[in-house]
């Protein structure tokens, strides 16, 4: 990928798109596309199909998408289907319409079974019943996959599709009702000390345990991979260890310095047991995560604390 490439990254402004970005800039890529939400509704087929005509991207990663934590998923799951299907069936067929060189399609470790042997291996895929609490979300993403490997076989083209662990880190969704754990307890954590609180409550048991991919690492593997992967087989991206999420609100709770105890919430769901990602795919060909989870954690929190939060918001 040459650094004068046009390359078009859909879902600029969200957690990893955002990281992307930064990314291919620190990479000396000079050439990168964006439109806001406001600019292009990439909901909407006509307008991709206009906008894929007028730039003529070479490369495109597809990282727009409706996406939340467990709760979310759970209460909406019309738009996290509709909404993904429609952004990648309009960003995918127009990438093959105006020849585009290679597409990244990022999916989510919430594509495979609910109770998949683990690590999970990228050929668990429909190999058994999906997590419930997020099997909408987890259909479109299958579909995008099916998609970009439909136009490989048909087509020839260089569509390729990355699997995700829990990402987290700066510019994340810290909305108690829609975002993921990590930034919920860190929210909840920060709020709780601030107010002198005695308990920090935490969603489920507390025994699932997650996976978790600075998002600086995600977007640093896309690039990646945008430059060495070209098989249409999905290729896992992870940091090959996870945490209970016990564990994780302990880790997070001395980060932040609150003292209080942990509640857990049975009324919450758990969802899956376990998603660790088999990662000696993407290792194997020489990408290894390189932020450690406290570190991570803690940069996230210091990012946390100087861009927003009252005290005052209720955990
Ligand atoms: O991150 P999370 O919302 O989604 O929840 P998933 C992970 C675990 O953390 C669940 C628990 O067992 C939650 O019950 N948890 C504890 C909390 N406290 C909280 C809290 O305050 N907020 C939240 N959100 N969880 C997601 C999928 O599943 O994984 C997405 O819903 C995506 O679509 C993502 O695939 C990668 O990890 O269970």
């Amino acid at each position: 990928m040459e650094e004068s490439a046009k390359i078009f990254v859909a879902g600029h402004r969200g957690l990893v798109g955002r990281a992307i970005v930064r990314v291919l800039a620190a990479q000396r890529f000079r050439n990168v596309v964006t439109r806001d939400r406001g600019q292009l509704d990439l909901g909407d087929e006509a307008a991709v199909a206009a906008f894929f005509a007028y730039e003529k991207p070479e490369f495109v990663v597809l990282a727009a998408a409706r996406v939340g934590g467990i709760k979310a998923n759970s209460d909406y799951p019309v738009e996290f289907l509709l909404e993904n299907l429609r952004i990648q069936n309009n960003v995918i067929t127009a990438a093959h319409t105006h020849d585009v060189r290679k597409l990244l399609f990022l999916g989510s470790s919430c594509i495979y079974p609910k109770c998949a042997p683990q690590p999970i291996l990228e050929d668990a895929l429909l190999t058994g019943p999906l997590e419930p609490t997020n099997d909408a979300y987890a259909i479109a993403k299958i579909a995008g996959i099916k998609l970009c490997q439909a136009y490989a076989a048909e087509y020839g083209e260089t569509f390729i599709s990355a699997m995700p662990t829990n990402l987290y880190g700066p510019h994340d969704n810290f909305d108690l009702t829609s975002s993921h754990v990590l930034s919920a307890l860190l929210r909840k954590a920060h709020e709780a000390k601030a107010r002198g609180a005695r308990e920090l409550v935490v969603w489920g048991t507390g025994q699932p345990r997650r996976e978790f991919l600075h998002v600086d690492d995600m977007a640093d593997a896309c690039v990646f991979l945008l430059q060495n992967y070209e098989s249409p087989d999905i290729i896992n991206v992870g940091c090959g260890e996870d945490i209970s999420i016990r564990q994780l609100s302990e880790l997070i709770c001395e980060v932040v310095g609150f003292e209080g105890e942990l509640t857990f919430d049975l009324s919450k769901p758990d969802g899956t047991p376990r998603k660790l990602l088999d990662v000696s795919r993407i290792n194997g060909l020489g990408w290894r995560a390189k932020i450690p989870l406290r570190e991570g954690i803690a940069c996230t929190y210091a990012w946390l604390r100087e861009h927003e939060l009252t005290p005052a918001s209720s955990a």
